[in-house]
C-alpha cells in the first residue's frame, strides 16, 4: 500500500517530500536559535502551540459558527472553536469572543465593518507617535474609507495627551475612538477614554495587540469593561498563533460574527483556532503571570541598563514590555535603519521605528523599538539585560566596524546557546 507523502506516521514527512522546504525551514529555526529575539511584536511559541497549528485541522472548510456550518462533518471543528471562545471569555472577562479573525487588522476592520459606514470620523493614535496602520493610515482601507483624525503624545513628557484627544473629539465627533498602539511604552487610560467617548457619543475600541498577555494576567489595566469592543493579535505577548481575536459587548456580538463571516472572511483557518485554544489555555495558567511579570521586569531592567549608557528613552522609560531608543540621544548621525542592519548583524533583531516627533522619514527613522517577550520566552532574566545593553551599546558605537560586531555576534552566540528555543524534547 502506497502512504501517502505527508502521512503522520513519518518520521520527517517534509524533509523527505520537499527537501528544499525543510530546509528553507531548518534555516529559520537556526536563525531563531542564533539571534537574540528583541522585535517587541514576535515570541516563540510553545511546542503545543505549534503543534496544534500543523493538524489535520487544515483540511476542514467550516464557513459558519458551531452549530451553524455551511459545511458538513464540522463536529470536531465545533468543540475546538466553543472550546477557544469560552478560553477566550474566560481570558479577558468579555462577553462575547469570535476567534475567526485570521490577523489584528481583520480583527480591527470587523469592527469597522460592524459599527461604521464609509465616510465616517473616527479618532485614533498617529502612527509615528506608535499608532498602527490598520486604525487610519492613509494608504490602509481604514483611512481610505474614513475620516480620520489623529490624536498624539505630548512633546513635554510623550505620554497621550489626554486634554488633545478631548479636544479632537470635541470638535470632529467621531464614531469610532481607537485606542492601543504598536509602539507605546506607557499604560493606557482606558476609563479616561471611556469618558470622552461616552461624552461625545463615540463607540470605543481597544486594540490590545502588543500588551494582550500583560493585560490577560492582570498586569496592564484592562480595557474590557470600558470599551465596546476589544481587539487582539495572538502572537505577540499572548505567545499563541498568528492570528487575530476580536471581543464586543453582548449586543454588539452577532454584528461581530456577521462582519467576521461572512463579511470579511470566509472559512476559518481551524488549525490556527486550534491553537489558539492550546495558547488561551496556557495564558489561563499560574505560570502565565510569572511569565508576564518577568517580561516587565525585563523590560525595566534593559531601559535602566540602556539609560545608564546615556540613552533617551522616548517618555523616560517603560511600563510595558517594550521601550523606544531615541538615536539622536548618543549617534546623532546614525538613522535607525542603519543600527537595525548592524545589529543584525551582531545576532540581535530589533525593528527601526519612528520616534514622536521624528524628523526623519519612515523607512529611515531615529528610533529603535525593542522589547523583552521573547527573550523572557528562553529564559533570560533581570540580570541578563545589562549584558543586552553593553551588546547594544557596542554595536552602536561600531560606527559599523566589522570586527567590532563580529565581537559582539560571538558573545550574543554564547547567550543564545544558553538558552535555547522552546522544544518538545
Ligand atoms: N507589525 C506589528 C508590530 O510589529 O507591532 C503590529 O501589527
Amino acid at each position: 500500500m502506497s502512504r501517502h507523502p505527508t502521512s503522520p506516521d513519518h518520521a520527517n514527512p517534509v524533509q523527505s517530500a520537499d527537501p528544499t522546504v525543510w530546509g528553507i525551514i531548518q534555516r529559520e529555526q537556526q536563525r531563531q536559535q542564533n539571534t537574540l529575539e528583541l522585535i517587541a511584536s514576535e515570541n516563540h511559541v510553545s511546542p503545543a502551540v505549534l503543534r496544534a497549528a500543523g493538524t489535520v485541522f487544515t483540511n476542514k472548510y467550516a464557513e459558519g459558527y458551531p452549530g451553524k456550518r455551511y459545511y458538513g462533518g464540522c463536529q470536531h471543528v465545533d468543540e475546538i472553536e466553543s472550546l477557544a471562545i469560552e478560553r477566550a471569555k474566560r481570558l479577558f472577562g468579555c462577553e462575547h469572543a469570535n476567534v475567526q479573525p485570521h490577523s489584528g487588522s481583520q480583527a480591527n476592520q470587523a469592527v469597522f465593518l460592524a459599527a461604521l459606514t464609509p465616510g465616517d470620523p473616527i479618532l485614533s493614535l498617529n502612527l509615528n507617535h506608535g499608532g498602527h496602520l490598520s486604525h487610519g493610515m492613509k494608504v490602509n482601507i481604514s483611512g481610505k474609507w474614513f475620516n480620520v483624525s489623529q490624536y498624539g503624545v505630548a512633546r513635554k513628557d510623550e505620554r497621550i495627551d489626554m486634554d488633545e484627544v478631548r479636544r479632537l473629539a470635541r470638535e470632529v465627533k467621531p464614531k469610532l475612538i481607537i485606542t492601543g498602539a504598536s509602539a507605546y511604552p506607557r499604560i493606557w487610560d482606558w476609563a479616561g477614554f471611556a469618558e470622552i467617548a461616552r461624552e461625545v457619543g463615540a463607540l470605543l475600541l481597544a486594540d490590545i495587540a502588543h500588551i494582550a498577555g500583560l493585560v490577560a494576567a492582570g498586569l496592564h489595566p484592562s480595557p474590557v469593561p470600558h470599551a465596546e469592543f476589544v481587539t487582539t493579535t495572538t502572537h505577540k505577548t499572548l505567545r499563541g498563533p498568528r492570528a487575530g481575536l476580536t471581543m464586543c459587548k453582548a449586543d454588539w456580538a452577532k454584528k461581530i460574527d456577521s462582519a467576521v463571516f461572512p463579511g470579511l472572511q470566509g472559512g476559518p483557518l481551524v488549525h490556527i483556532i486550534a491553537a489558539k485554544a492550546v495558547a488561551f489555555g496556557e495564558a489561563l495558567r499560574p505560570e502565565f503571570k510569572t511569565y508576564q511579570q518577568q517580561i516587565l521586569d525585563n523590560a525595566r531592567a534593559l531601559a535602566e541598563a540602556l539609560m545608564a549608557r546615556k540613552y533617551r528613552l522616548v517618555s523616560g522609560g517603560t511600563d510595558n514590555h517594550l521601550m523606544l531608543l531615541d538615536l539622536t540621544s548618543g549617534h546623532p548621525n546614525l538613522t535607525g535603519a542603519q543600527a537595525e542592519k548592524w545589529l543584525e548583524q551582531a545576532g540581535i533583531i530589533v525593528n527601526k521605528n519612528m520616534i514622536p516627533f521624528d524628523e526623519r522619514k519612515p523607512m529611515e527613522t531615529s528610533g529603535l523599538r525593542i522589547g523583552t517577550p521573547a527573550v523572557t520566552t528562553r529564559g533570560l532574566k533581570t540580570e541578563h539585560m545589562p549584558v543586552i545593553a553593553e551588546l547594544i551599546h557596542l554595536v552602536l558605537s561600531s560606527n559599523g566596524d566589522a570586527d567590532a560586531i563580529d565581537r559582539v555576534r560571538s558573545r550574543a552566540l554564547e547567550l543564545c546557546a544558553q538558552f535555547p528555543l522552546p522544544s518538545e524534547s
